[in-house]
């Protein structure tokens, strides 16, 4: 059954069909399936699969446009479950959270604000495209414990570094713990750009910004 229901998740978002993506978010929430597996084992096998197809040259931009909206659509639709999967209600600090200048990715990003919300932390997500004296001056705002930043691209992941560089800077590095994610992002990245540390998914990156701030 649920092997079943997680194809037609994979298909409704190769298929770029936002009301099938919604239906069967709203499918899942019905039989109890968990949101993460309906995220992990549907939905996110599809929009993978077009973005294979697209680095091959055999899916073109309006398909990745459509897969993006109806993956979205998805994660949307299963926002309010995955945030009760939090059991915590004690704060367990604050988070900036952005994707950085020149990248307009923002599901990845968007589901890790809704786990770290989930798990007690009060998130602050700036959206996309957010250029340093922004991130930086939210997280002065709020007096930020860590700032979270997300880069789906190549060419945009060295905004995580230029963000670090500003910090140090401002005399500002030593107060706020810095996390990375998104699909380019390493080990071996994250290090070499002095961050606090990095997570490939939204449950890991629950897990470090806890430790981070001493919760775990
Ligand atoms: Co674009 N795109 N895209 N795209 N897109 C990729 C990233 C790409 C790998 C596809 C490919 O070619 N195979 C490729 C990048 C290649 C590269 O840099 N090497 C690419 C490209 C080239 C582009 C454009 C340049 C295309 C063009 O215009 N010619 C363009 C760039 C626009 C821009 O940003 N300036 C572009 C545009 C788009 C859309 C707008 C159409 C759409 C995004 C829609 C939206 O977000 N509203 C889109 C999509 C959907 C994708 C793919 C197919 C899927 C991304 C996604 O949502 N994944 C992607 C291919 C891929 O990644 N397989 C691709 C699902 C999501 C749940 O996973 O975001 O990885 P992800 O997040 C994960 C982890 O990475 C991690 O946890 C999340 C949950 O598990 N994580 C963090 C993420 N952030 C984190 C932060 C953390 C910790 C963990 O701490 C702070």
């Amino acid at each position: 059954m649920s092997e079943e229901m997680y194809k037609e998740m994979a298909q409704s978002i190769i298929d770029g069909d936002s009301d099938k993506s919604v239906e069967l978010a709203q499918k899942a929430i019905e039989i109890q399936m968990h949101p993460l597996d309906a995220i992990t084992k549907g939905f996110v096998v599809g929009v993978n699969y077009i973005g294979d197809q697209f680095g091959k040259g055999e899916a073109f931009l309006p398909e990745l446009v459509m897969a993006g909206e109806a993956m979205k659509a998805a994660v949307a639709t299963l926002d309010p479950e995955l945030r009760k999967l939090g059991e915590a209600r004690e704060i367990m600090g604050r988070v900036v959270l952005a994707t950085v200048e020149g990248d307009i990715h923002e599901i990845g990003k968007t589901l890790v604000g809704t786990m770290l919300s989930a798990s007690g932390f009060e998130v602050y997500d700036i959206g996309v495209d957010a250029p340093a004296d922004k991130i930086i001056g939210k997280a002065i705002e709020v007096d930020a414990n860590i700032i979270g930043m997300s880069a789906l691209l190549t060419t945009t992941m060295v905004r995580q570094r230029e963000v670090i560089d500003e910090l140090e800077k401002e005399g500002l590095r030593g107060k706020f713990k810095v996390i990375v994610g998104g699909a380019p992002i390493t080990r071996e990245w994250y290090e070499k750009i002095k961050a606090d540390g990095y997570s490939e998914d939204a449950i890991g990156a629950v897990k470090l910004a806890k430790e981070l701030v001493g919760k775990e």
